[in-house]
């Protein structure tokens, strides 16, 4: 078994219910507007992903981002390990084309986060052993936001992902409040859902809605 299945990282991670991953691209308010609200609302968790703006740019906007969660929630961000390391962020999440594991753990450090993302089980079983600290599951459903994610693998996946492997699972793609409660009830640990939460007047509405949502599930289970 993993020793990573023991570690702090995992347990802590096996604890957040709602997961923010930033869009400005799609933002109505702005992302330190998003993440103000969603830290606000109770999310324990925050990744910056930034596809449009300079290093420059995305240094101060992580730096930001940082303060805003300090002492209350979890900072990542996302593929730019160096900005992730410029801001002393609590990790990076990467994705299958990007750096290997074993490569930004040995820049990051044993302390730090690392997520990555994961589209099935052959490529879990795999992540698992490479050291990550938690997988990103998706795309549970089709979804416009991420133009080459491919098509929804339905929620069903994420019971069968999880009974191979030991890490938190973090369920990705096309979730909304009409399709939330069946991939918490197949088994993830969290949930993102981007569009639904950042396209809307009220992102501390919506992120409360979620996280009351999972947490009603967990504790029937
Ligand atoms: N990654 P929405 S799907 C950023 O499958 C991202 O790895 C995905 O946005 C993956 O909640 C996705 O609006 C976009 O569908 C998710």
């Amino acid at each position: 078994m993993n020793q990573k299945d023991f570690s702090w990282k995992s347990s802590l991670l096996k604890e957040i219910d709602f997961y923010l991953v930033t869009d400005s691209g799609l933002s109505k308010k702005g992302t330190l507007s998003d993440v103000k609200d969603a830290v606000e609302s109770g999310c324990r968790i925050v990744q910056y992903r930034e596809k449009d703006k300079s290093t420059k740019e995305m240094v101060e906007e992580a730096s930001e981002i940082k303060r805003i969660c300090s002492g209350r929630a979890i900072f990542l961000v996302n593929d730019r390990i160096d900005v992730a390391l410029a801001v002393d962020a609590d990790g990076v999440h990467i994705g299958q084309d990007d750096m290997p594991v074993e490569t930004a753990r040995k820049l990051l450090g044993e302390d730090k986060i690392i997520g990555l993302s994961v589209n099935d089980r052959e490529e879990a079983v795999l992540a698992e052993k490479s050291g990550t600290d938690y997988l990103g599951l998706g795309p549970i459903f089709d979804t416009a936001t991420k133009k080459d994610a491919g098509k929804g693998i339905g929620s069903l996946k994420i019971r069968e992902v999880k009974d191979a492997i030991k890490l938190p699972v973090v369920a990705i793609g096309g979730i909304n409040k009409e399709n939330c409660e069946s991939v918490i009830q197949n088994g993830a640990d969290s949930l993102v859902a981007i569009s639904a939460v950042v396209c809307s007047d009220d992102v501390k509405r919506e992120t409360k809605y979620f996280i009351d949502m999972i947490q009603r599930i967990k504790k029937h289970e």
